[in-house]
């Protein structure tokens, strides 16, 4: 390696892996899939046993189960078991079997008679949105719009965290290059929100969808100078419709309930590492479990 990491790379003619190049998540990803150690999965008794940890990605799914359990599906009880993708628990053989693409969320559907893998977060929101007709109209042009905001995310989203993330907060050092470009696009996305939120209370129209729930753990989380501490570079408050939505979704008690679901940073009383009831939030935060060891 060039003493200068910001010396001008030369690609060789054909690229091979160095442990040593990738900085934060060097350590972690590999150009190849597969499982790397043998290990099932924990099963609990609720229909549907979720896999995970609380990301962006991972909050999407655990704030729709709550904002269903909170609607008063008393189907949606979930098990929602800690996948630590520092210590490379998604490379066990169990976690792959349930998403061979060895990144959370991964949702095992055991509510029918054969247990069903689900993946891809937008994929179990579809899924869950639809086995309780809730947060996605069934039909027709709402049904559309909530769709291309739910696959605008999916598409928008990497620009923001494995673009401007990973090379403003997680490389191993600062590159001008990369930085501008994804920091330009973040913002093009931000002023893409910002302009369809000045007539519209949702992001899809006049209803709450699954739309707004994959959305505001990127973005809402971003405006609230909660991501990569960026806030001040990226000038978030001149988002001022993302602002007032974020805000909005983020006083909901079902959305304060999806964050704290297998959380591992943060102050202790907001981190449910597991959940397995709903009487979990008052009795197995952290600050209480540590209290009583
Ligand atoms: N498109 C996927 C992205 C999932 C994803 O990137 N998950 C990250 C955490 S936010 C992960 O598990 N990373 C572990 C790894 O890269 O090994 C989804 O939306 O479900």
């Amino acid at each position: 390696m060039s003493d200068n990491p910001q010396d001008e790379y030369t690609p060789p003619s054909v690229w091979t892996y160095d442990e040593e190049n990738g900085g934060t998540w060097g350590s972690i990803n590999r150009p190849t899939a597969g499982s790397r150690f043998e290990r099932e999965l924990p099963v609990g008794q609720h229909p549907f046993q979720l896999y995970s940890l609380a990301t962006p990605n991972g909050q999407k799914v655990t704030i729709l189960f709550e904002e269903l359990l909170a609607a008063g599906e008393t189907g949606a009880e979930y098990d929602a078991w800690l996948i630590k993708i520092g210590d490379l628990d998604q490379f066990g053989s169990g976690f792959v079997a349930a998403n061979p693409n060895s990144k959370i969320p991964a949702l095992v559907d055991r509510s029918g008679s054969e247990p069903v893998r689900v993946f891809e977060s937008a994929s179990i929101l579809m899924h869950l949105a639809e086995k309780f007709g809730r947060f996605l109209p069934a039909s027709g042009p709402a049904r559309t719009e909530a769709l291309n905001w739910l696959f605008w995310q999916m598409g928008s989203a990497p620009y923001l965290g494995g673009g401007f993330g990973h090379f403003y907060a997680y490389a191993p050092y600062k590159m001008r290059y990369p930085i501008d470009r994804f920091t330009m696009e973040t913002k093009r996305q931000l002023d893409v929100l910002d302009r369809e939120l000045s007539d519209r209370e949702w992001i899809a129209g006049a209803d709450y969808s699954i739309a707004d729930m994959a959305i505001w753990p990127w973005y809402g989380n971003l405006v609230l100078g909660r991501l990569y501490d960026a806030a001040d570079f990226l000038d978030v408050t001149s988002y001022k419709n993302v602002l007032r939505w974020a805000e909005v979704i983020d006083a909901r008690e079902a959305v304060n309930r999806g964050r704290m679901v297998n959380r591992v940073g943060g102050p202790l009383e907001t981190q449910l590492h597991e959940r397995h009831s709903a009487a979990d939030f008052e009795t197995r935060t952290q600050d209480k479990l540590e209290a009583a060891e």
